[in-house]
């Protein structure tokens, strides 16, 4: 099967890409010390990544790989979901080559090397994320056999992508909870770092894996609903899950709309919709 591997050919960016990296780098290593859990922040100083230049991944994987086994590989952009699952299945993460315009600096489409390598190699340093991902990817080879990639692919959604996690922060007042970002959507958005955390719009509800598993999810634009994880622990249980059964209770039952609140969820913080009721959904975003 073809890989879609590709030499990352770090040569050939130009002075321009290296200045987009640099903009965007700036922006959120200052923006999330605040927002982002301690673990992307630790894992975001511990690798050889700089406002200088887009990181090359043969450096990178040199402190990568001794620790976690993990490595970054390059591709053209999105790849098939089989290639995809593939890669993480085998501890190898996929990193569009390219970079995004001057003119595409808070949204674009395809995943480019900023959103893939400072958006999701920070977490990948922490053991349990790189355990969770290397399982997504056995799971999701499965789930596309068996016809449930559409209810797998909102657990890696609402986790690695638009992740939230509690945490003790010290507050004025002494020790207090704070929920903070974890997903790599989240953290290589400027914008969405901001909206996650500290924005009324959106609903902050507890993780429950059924739950997550009914909810369809905007790609297009800000979540109007975040899960929230205890812990990051408990991705550890999340993969040793055995999603057959699961998916059987799947088959009967409801599918929650993206802005649903439920009786029987645990409701961090109830959001007030204000910002999805100004951005009408286009057609066909929700999946
Ligand atoms: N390819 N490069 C790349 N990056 C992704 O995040 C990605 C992909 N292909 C498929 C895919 N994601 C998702 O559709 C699966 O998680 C379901
Ligand atoms: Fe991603």
């Amino acid at each position: 099967m073809d890989d879609y591997t590709i030499p990352q050919h770090w040569a050939h960016y130009s002075a321009a890409d290296h200045a987009v990296w640099k903009t965007l780098f700036e922006r959120q290593t200052a923006l999330l010390p605040q927002l982002a859990c301690r673990e992307f922040v630790e894992g975001m100083h511990a690798l050889p990544l700089s406002a200088d230049a887009i990181p090359d991944f043969a450096a990178l994987n040199e402190v990568l790989m001794p620790g976690t086994g993990w490595q970054v590989v390059a591709v053209p952009g999105l790849v098939p979901d089989e290639v995809f699952f593939n890669h993480l299945a085998n501890r190898r993460f996929p990193s569009g080559n390219f970079i995004r315009g001057a003119d595409q600096l808070d949204y674009l489409q395809e995943p480019d090397v900023f959103h893939d390598v400072f958006g999701h190699v920070p977490m990948l340093m922490h053991p349990v994320m790189a355990d969770f991902i290397q399982l997504y990817g056995q799971a999701g080879l499965r789930a596309q056999r068996i016809g449930k990639l559409t209810e797998l692919a909102r657990v890696y959604w609402y986790t690695v992508e638009f992740g939230l996690v509690k945490e003790q922060v010290q507050g004025a007042s002494g020790a207090e909870e704070a929920l903070r970002i974890y997903g790599a959507g989240i953290a290589s958005s400027f914008t969405e770092s901001g909206f996650a955390v500290q924005s009324p719009s959106p609903h902050r509800i507890g993780f429950e894996l059924e739950r997550v598993m009914r909810t369809r999810y905007r790609i297009d634009d800000f979540q109007e609903c975040y899960f929230v994880l205890d812990s990051l622990s408990d991705l550890l249980d999340l993969a040793r899950i055995d999603f057959d059964p699961v998916y059987e209770r799947l088959n009967s039952g409801p599918t929650y709309a993206p802005g649903e609140v439920l009786l029987s969820d645990k409701v961090f913080q109830r959001g007030d919709g204000g910002y999805a009721r100004s951005h009408k959904p286009v057609s066909a975003c929700v999946e």
